[in-house]
């Protein structure tokens, strides 16, 4: 097996680039202005998204690491309860808290072959050997691209169960008609008796929700902030960096929480690849992701009516984080 498939580079020249600036300039001559933050996770915006999870005011990670860490052996019954599968690991990160489960499975000897996706190659790379030093033996291998492309692969590639991890809240940066629509996409591509095992954010206190994006150390506001560089780096814009302010805040009603890269002042911002310039006004704002926040009945709901049905719901004592898993 060749342990890295890299989807975003074959027969795709610069489409990468291209869809980046068209997007750039989309959102930007939107009013309001938007950016998609699919577009932070760079070399760059990784590292610092690795940062954010080790902050003491994120604590989603923390929650999520005690609901996989207390349900392991539950969890891995559910997921290895009939033969062999495909462990199909969607924006897998660094897998803090997939590993668990994989050497839960391996403990069992669970028949399976773990395949983590995610954007970023750096992070594929380190956990591809990460993953040969901490849990050697394990079947695996990592696939570079976007959930879509990847998605398509694997349908292609991969025939025989699949149980596919969505974890550490992935699906609140979706709005919900698009979380609908992704939900109703892997639903797809899956088959009676396949899973989906979904990490998901639960509604709290505001307060703990707001400082969890707008950290003390400011490494939330540099991830923001990484977008206007990496427009810098990769499409020739020349965007002052110091002009703009992260901005983020928590609508308790719609249980979102929104970031916004604002502009201190008036100004233009030229971007090579795009061809033109865009103005800001002073204090114009730019939205750059949505992180939404569910209560149970809401996740039920969503995740019914994509096709799919509740089977267990596993949660920390504080009721902070869910992990729920649904059967195709
Ligand atoms: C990846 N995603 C679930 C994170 C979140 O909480 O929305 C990204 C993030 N943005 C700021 N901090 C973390």
């Amino acid at each position: 097996l060749d342990p890295l498939i890299n989807l975003t580079r074959k027969e795709n020249g610069n489409k990468d680039l291209t869809d980046f600036a068209n997007h750039v300039t989309a959102g930007l001559s939107h009013t309001p202005k938007k950016l998609s933050s699919r577009y932070f996770y760079d070399g760059p915006g990784s590292a610092l998204f690795q940062q954010i999870m080790e902050l003491p005011e994120y604590y989603p990670t923390r929650c999520e690491y005690e609901v996989i860490t207390e349900n392991k052996s539950a969890i891995a019954a559910h997921l290895a309860s009939e033969g062999f599968f495909h462990l199909i690991d969607l924006g897998a990160g660094d897998a803090l808290k997939t590993k668990i489960l994989l050497k839960e499975l391996q403990e069992r000897r669970a028949a399976f072959e773990y395949l983590p996706v995610d954007i970023s190659e750096d992070a594929m790379q380190q956990l591809s050997s990460s993953l040969e030093k901490e849990i050697p033996g394990l079947n695996h291998q990592a696939v570079v691209g976007d959930y879509n492309d990847s998605l398509e692969w694997l349908q292609q590639n991969k025939s025989g169960r699949k149980v596919i991890l969505f974890l550490g809240s992935n699906i609140g940066n979706f709005e919900h008609e698009e979380s609908l629509g992704f939900l109703r996409k892997i639903r797809s591509h899956l088959e009676p008796g396949d899973s989906l095992l979904m990490g998901i954010d639960l509604r709290k206190d505001p307060d703990t929700i707001l400082r969890a994006y707008n950290d003390f150390a400011g490494v939330t506001a540099a991830f923001n902030l990484n977008l206007l560089h990496r427009i810098n780096r990769e499409l020739g814009g020349n965007f002052d960096v110091n002009g703009f302010i992260h901005y983020p805040i928590y609508n308790p009603q719609e249980g979102v929480m929104r970031s916004y890269l604002v502009s201190k002042q008036e100004q233009d911002v030229y971007i090579q690849a795009t061809g033109r310039s865009f103005h800001f006004n002073a204090w114009e704002a730019i939205h750059t992701e949505s992180s939404y926040k569910y209560t149970l009945p809401q996740i039920q709901a969503m995740v019914e009516a994509s096709g799919f049905t509740l089977e267990t719901i596993f949660q920390d004592k504080e009721g902070c984080f869910a992990d729920v898993i649904f059967h195709a």
